[in-house]
This record gives C-alpha cells, sequence and structure tokens, in this order.
C-alpha cells in the first residue's frame, strides 16, 4: 500500500512553478496559513509539493556562518540570524555547522532547524518557520541547556506515525539536538543529546530528555572525549547517535554507534543498542582511531556507518576511511522521507584532538 506521504511526493514532482518567491525577513504568522496540510513533502519550505535545497555554510564570513536555500522554482537565498530578524552572529558561532528541514508545525510547509554550536561558548539551535511564499516568518533561537556545550553540533527530526486505525498520521516532530562536547559528571568532551518535541501549531520546542552514556538504557559508561552526539541521524523512532572518540577495548577512538528507540506510550523512556565493528554481523573490527561513527544515516531501515579514518596506518598516514552497511529492518520501524545529514566531520573535533 502507498503512504499518503509517498503518494504526495510522487504527485509533487510533476509539479513546477515559475512565480517569483521571495525569501526574506519575518513576516506575519498570517502567510503560514496558505500551507497545504496536506502536503508531505520532505523539505518543502514553500508548500509547492517540490522539495527544496538548504546547505548549511558555516565558515562564510569570518566563521559567523549562514545558509543557502534554493527552493524548486530555482529562487536562492542566503540565511543568516539576521535575515531571519534575530540577533547577528558573532565570529565563531557557526551557524549552520548543522541544518535540517522538517514541518516542526505541521502545517504542510516544511521549516528549518540550524544549529550554531559555538555561539556564546556553548552554542544554539535556530528555528525559522516556512510558508507558501517562501519567506521564512516566525524565527527563533534556543540557547544550549545549562550544562551542554557544543549545542546544535548535529540535528536530526523525526516524524513518528502512528496508525489510528485506518492510516498512519503525524502527531508530533521530535527535535534531536547533539551536544557532544558537554560534560558529563567528572568526563570532559563526553557528549550529550537533547531531545525536543513540536506538534502542530507549535513555535518553541518542548524538552523531553536529555541523554547521555550515564542516562538509564543508554549502552556503556561516559569516557572522557569520546563526543556522544557528534553525528546524529534516525527515523520513525529510532535516534541513531555517533561517539566517533569511543574507545573499544583497548582502541582509542574506535567509535561506536548508539541506536536509541522508544515507544508512543512513552515517549521519554529509552532502550539503545550499541554497535562497534566488533559487533556481530559489523564486517572488520574495531582499531584504534577508526572513528566508526563519525558519520551516520539511516533511511527505510538502512544503516550507513562512516569510520573515516579506518586504515590510516596503513596507508603511511592517508586517511582512508570505509562505510559499514547494516541492513535493519524490524517492525515498528517506519520509513520516513527525512534527509539524511551529510557525510561530514565537526571542525570543533579536529580542534579537540
Ligand atoms: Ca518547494
Ligand atoms: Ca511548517
Ligand atoms: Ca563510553
Amino acid at each position: 500500500m502507498t503512504s499518503p506521504s509517498l503518494r504526495a511526493a510522487r504527485l509533487g514532482a510533476a509539479v513546477l512553478l515559475t512565480l517569483p518567491v521571495l525569501l526574506a525577513g519575518p513576516t506575519s504568522a498570517a502567510e503560514a496559513a496558505a500551507c497545504d496540510p496536506l502536503n508531505h513533502v520532505a523539505g518543502d519550505i514553500n508548500s509547492d509539493g517540490v522539495s527544496d535545497v538548504v546547505t548549511g555554510v558555516p565558515r562564510i564570513d569570518n566563521k559567523q556562518g549562514g545558509v543557502d536555500v534554493l527552493l524548486s522554482n530555482g529562487t536562492r537565498s542566503f540565511i543568516t540570524a539576521v535575515s531571519l530578524g534575530l540577533p547577528a552572529s558573532a565570529p565563531g558561532d557557526y551557524f549552520g555547522t548543522a541544518v535540517t528541514t522538517a514541518d516542526l508545525n505541521l502545517d504542510g510547509c516544511a521549516d528549518l532547524v540550524i544549529g550554531a554550536p559555538e555561539r556564546n561558548g556553548t552554542g544554539a539551535i535556530y528555528l525559522a518557520f516556512g510558508t507558501s511564499s517562501g519567506t521564512l516568518v516566525n524565527a527563533t533561537i534556543r540557547d544550549a541547556p545549562t550544562g551542554a556545550r557544543g549545542f546544535g553540533s548535529s540535528l536530526v527530526v523525526l516524524a513518528p506515525e502512528e496508525w489510528n486505525g485506518t492510516s498512519w498520521v503525524r502527531t508530533h516532530q521530535r527535535v534531536v539536538v547533539g551536544a557532544p562536547q558537554s560534560d558529563v559528571y567528572s568526563h570532559p568532551f563526553a557528549g550529550a543529546i537533547y531531545v525536543f518535541h513540536s506538534a502542530a501549531g507549535d513555535t518553541a520546542l518542548t524538552n523531553v530528555a536529555q541523554l547521555t552514556q550515564a542516562s538509564l538504557g543508554v549502552p556503556d559508561v561516559p569516557e572522557d572525549g569520546e563526543a556522544f552526539g557528534t553525528t546524529l541521524a534516525g527515523e520513525g523512532r529510532t535516534i541513531v547517535v555517533g561517539t566517533p572518540g569511543e574507545s573499544v577495548g583497548t582502541a582509542p577512538d574506535a567509535g561506536s554507534v548508539t541506536l536509541l528507540s522508544s515507544t508512543a506510550a512513552d515517549p521519554s523512556t529509552f532502550t539503545g543498542k550499541r554497535i562497534t565493528q566488533d559487533t556481530a554481523g559489523v564486517p572488520g573490527y574495531a582499531e584504534e582511531y577508526d572513528q566508526f561513527g563519525g558519520a551516520v544515516a539511516l533511511r527505510d531501515g538502512h544503516l550507513v556507518i562512516a569510520a573515516p579514518h579506518r586504515e590510516r596506518r596503513r596507508h603511511h598516514g592517508r586517511r582512508r576511511g570505509a562505510t559499514r552497511d547494516v541492513e535493519r529492518r524490524h517492525e515498528g520501524l517506519h520509513p520516513w522521507p527525512q534527509p539524511a545529514p551529510g557525510l561530514r566531520r565537526h571542525s570543533w573535533l579536529k580542534r579537540a584532538q
């Protein structure tokens, strides 16, 4: 059976609008009402049935950063904190280090979530809401929670769907934010992630959980510099967390990936599974500095994990890298066309080494 979202995506692919669209500062919230609430096309900021493209440019303008937005009609715009009507970024904020689209308020226009992990030394995320004109409205900033550092280094938005007896319906969005520089008890840079909810009509996020490797249900224990939450992916009710600095046995920085799931009945309680290259079914074996989990992606139950430094020593210092492709299909994991994070390393991680 074809899901409503897939049908909408296929119909939307045949639609091409040529009307000029403006991407500018905030306007009235009334524009958001013109979005098509039945539109489920992923990443469609102006609700015209065709996905749009957003790209973070965190090092531009003395590392203040920005986000490049290309609408499906060809209109291109450059988004900064100022263009969103918010206080300007400072040099070194790295606005745009992570960026993703998701329909946070479920009105049919995709919205932007942007990370600025060095803002004020602890990080922040920005929300901006799409409209049918392409204008981004109602932008807000959410500073790092107390104790978080590197907040906004990584992002993923999940859209759990629930069966109401006749069809799958979305009830809320789950925004997950990585803060991999966070200290956990006495362990510097052990890392944390924060889980927020957003429901229909919301313009702000509700905090659901802070998760570290010290949290109930999360495997392993926090250790210095392992950077839990450096990378994030997920779909349905499954969050994928990359910890490239994790030691495995006696191998430092071998890296791990954690899968965290919760239920509709209890969305704030998570159970976890830890994967390393020593896990049964994963090719190869964990070696020092592999940094397995340096990038992660999950789509339609297919999990891809990068080990960007694998085989470095064997190739005279060159960082050859590898990916591990792990088929992971199980009941309760529902496909959703959420853009996966790109394969990249984070600038702060390089500095921390
Ligand atoms: Ca569009
Ligand atoms: Ca929206
Ligand atoms: Ca650990």
